[in-house]
């Protein structure tokens, strides 16, 4: 029998990482060995939490090295942001849009709107009436704070407030406090090239048959943006001609006042910023005002826009 794991998407983010972990002790409690991986290395918000939390992180695993195992995904269930092949999936656990995917058997699969794969897992484990770790408590709260940015994201639903709220006490965590914590880890671009930054969150989609790339960097002020904007126009050009992508987009988002620039690679994406985002056209870069979610205000547009 091939070795069982569960990873995240490739760009890991906290929901990603946390979610590769918990899920893996659900499942191994549940009904057979299953490890932790990553598909790729962790940024420095992540890395604040399993060290704030003392644990070990999840090991990091390439597409050549999963090809052995049966790979259970988590976070994502789009092939061109996975290490795994159709051949090898065992499982889906996700809050992401449908990519289409195509498995050679039956699979686990479910997929719910929440604000995080880290919401979905704690509601299994509710389901199940499973007594959770305080540590383990931690982690999943840290997946929801980062991908609805502390609920203030426009993804959040009631249940990511509930169990973000249910959370933080069997943690025994201030959680206004630990986001902020978690927002600086974020926020902090030292050591790492521009391009470091724009390849650090990229996600791959295959709309209509054209491979759309739309990278995000979060962070608490504008300030890196405005001076390494010529530098980040040359890179997403460098980037979309690299890796071949139709259309590339680089977001840098504001989490705290909820905006974001937009930096296209492109004339296509300058028209696309326009048409689809009513962006706000500057001197370098485009302002979507009010716009923080990749997931509900940037991909969709997109998606229909290529799919119609
Ligand atoms: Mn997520």
């Amino acid at each position: 029998m091939n070795e069982k794991i569960v990873v995240g998407h490739t760009n890991p983010d906290t929901d990603s990482a946390v979610s590769a972990l918990i899920f893996s002790l659900y499942l191994t409690a549940k009904e057979d060995n299953f490890s932790s991986c990553i598909a790729g290395k962790l940024n420095k918000e992540t890395e604040f939490v399993f060290s704030y939390f003392k644990k070990e992180l999840p090991f990091e695993i390439t597409k050549e090295e999963a090809k052995e195992k049966q790979v259970f995904l988590v976070d994502h269930n789009d092939i061109s942001q996975s290490v795994a092949c159709k051949e090898n999936i065992c499982g889906v656990l996700d809050h992401h849009l449908l990519s289409g995917i195509k498995t050679n058997q039956a699979i686990f699969f479910r997929v719910e709107p929440l604000g995080s794969t880290s919401t979905l897992i704690y509601k299994m484990i509710k389901e199940r009436k499973i007594k959770i770790k305080k540590e383990d408590a931690g982690l999943l709260l840290a997946g929801i704070i980062s991908d609805t940015l502390n609920l203030n994201s426009p993804t959040t639903t009631s249940e990511d407030i509930d169990f973000y709220y249910e959370l933080s006490k069997i943690a025994e965590v201030d959680a206004d406090s630990f986001s902020q914590k978690m927002f600086e880890a974020k926020s902090d671009f030292s050591g790492k090239s521009v391009e470091d930054i724009i390849r650090g969150d990229m996600k791959e989609y295959s709309f209509g048959g054209k491979r759309v790339a739309v990278g995000v960097a979060e962070t608490t002020s504008f300030s890196y943006f405005k001076e390494n904007k010529n530098e980040i126009i040359d890179t997403v050009k460098k980037i979309k001609k690299e890796e071949n992508f139709d259309i590339f987009f680089f977001c840098a988002v504001d989490i705290i006042n909820k905006n974001t620039w937009l930096f296209p690679s492109g004339e296509k994406e300058k028209e696309l910023a326009l048409d689809l985002f009513k962006a706000i056209e500057k001197e370098d870069y485009f302002l979507l005002e009010g716009v923080s979610s990749r997931k509900k205000e940037i991909v969709p547009p997109l998606s229909e826009h290529y799919e119609k």
